[in-house]
């Protein structure tokens, strides 16, 4: 069971730190699903790391970073059956792999390629959304949607600290909260919104704090505990199975990587608080608790690291062996019954090209 430090605000956590605080441990997780959590804490990881070193050499466009986010990712996706569905925001781009989707695809996504496109019904992963906010009523609409049609199905939408502060966050907290859909409001409260620290986005004491307008349980997770975040969206699930309608859990850390490829954090982030984040971040939390429960050897993190590596390699070759997408592509969705003067421009822009 999770352990409440009122201290830290009521942060729920599980893992301990090796020394004064000691372990707990989670109901019903075994081995192999220990081991499963792992594997997928180190695909994300790797997957970022690799993202972001295929930015720099100019194979993916800009990219919004997740490092140190992976806990709050994994953790919660794990406590979701496969007919749950998922709705992400660009910092999880990569939560499809969790649901058996290839890396080229998301990193055709990066590159721009419309063999980034999925088709949500596949993964039960929605699009990628940009802008901010915008999908928690399309979360929150599906859940509530999915009740209606009498299906057993849980929605989460994944959005930011800063995401509180939109419309359309209110706009589905409000929805959800009244319909009692089975839905999850997933906030990874990492303290920035680009440059914007979460001070500014409200003036209550947490962001759980404003579930009680909304009519819903508010829960403060550790987001760096892979461990405590599971078992928090476990409950919410649970919860929402149940009819008793949504839960927003706020996920905390602290940003420990640059807003994206395109920021550069120095001018306004702690950078003290920064190195103290990364020392103690979410990956190596996990492994050491793994290691304290005799669960995992150095060998076998050392296997599951070069899987995801392989992983990685085979996702980047296939993603730049894609042929270049045809020109067309820019006009043929915008319009039912494309305008005539279309098809000009489509012949002007095909000369200029070559
Ligand atoms: C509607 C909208 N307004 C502004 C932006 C520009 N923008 C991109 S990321 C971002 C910050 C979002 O911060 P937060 O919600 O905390 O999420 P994080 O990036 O920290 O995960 C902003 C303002 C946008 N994408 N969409
Ligand atoms: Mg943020």
């Amino acid at each position: 069971m999770s352990r409440v430090l009122p201290a830290e605000g009521g942060l729920r956590r599980v893992i301990g730190d090796g020394d004064a605080l000691p372990d707990g441990e989670v109901e019903g997780l075994g081995r192999d699903q220990l081991l499963a959590l792992y594997r997928n804490l180190v695909l994300l990881r790797t997957y970022d790391e690799r993202s972001v070193i295929y930015h720099r050499q100019g194979r993916i466009g800009t990219y919004a970073i997740f490092w140190n986010h992976e806990a709050m990712q994994a953790g919660s996706v794990s406590a979701l059956e496969e007919r749950d569905w998922i709705f992400p925001s660009y910092r999880e781009s990569a939560i499809g792999l969790l649901r058996g989707m290839p890396a080229s695809t998301v990193l055709s996504w990066w590159r721009g390629h419309p063999a980034g496109w999925w088709n949500p019904q596949d993964y039960g992963v929605a699009s990628i959304c940009v802008p901010i906010a915008t999908h928690v009523p399309h979360a929150v609409g599906f859940a509530w949607g999915a009740r209606l049609k009498g299906e057993d199905r849980v929605a989460i939408a994944y959005f930011g600290d800063g995401a509180t502060s939109e419309g359309a966050f209110h706009e589905g907290a409000t929805f959800a909260g009244v319909m009692k859909a089975p839905a999850i409001l997933f906030c990874n409260n990492n303290q920035w919104a680009i440059s914007t620290p979460v001070s500014a986005q409200t003036a209550a004491p947490t962001l759980a704090d404003k579930a009680i307008g909304y009519g819903m349980p508010g829960v403060r997770v550790d987001g760096g505990d892979v461990l405590a975040v599971y078992e928090a969206t476990r409950e919410a699930v649970e919860r929402a199975r149940a009819g008793e309608g949504p839960t927003l859990i706020e996920a905390v850390s602290y940003r420990a990587a640059p807003h994206a490829t395109a920021d550069d954090p120095s001018i306004y982030i702690d950078e003290e608080r920064v190195q103290e984040e990364r020392e103690n971040e979410c990956v190596g939390r996990y492994e050491r608790y793994l290691e304290r429960a005799g669960v995992l050897s150095a060998a076998e993190a050392e296997e599951i690291r070069i899987d995801a590596l392989a992983v990685m390699r085979e996702g980047i070759a296939s993603a730049e062996a894609e042929p270049p997408a045809d020109v067309s592509l820019v006009f043929d969705h915008a319009y039912a019954n494309p305008p005539p003067p279309l098809a000009t421009d489509l012949d002007e822009l095909r000369r200029i090209l070559g």
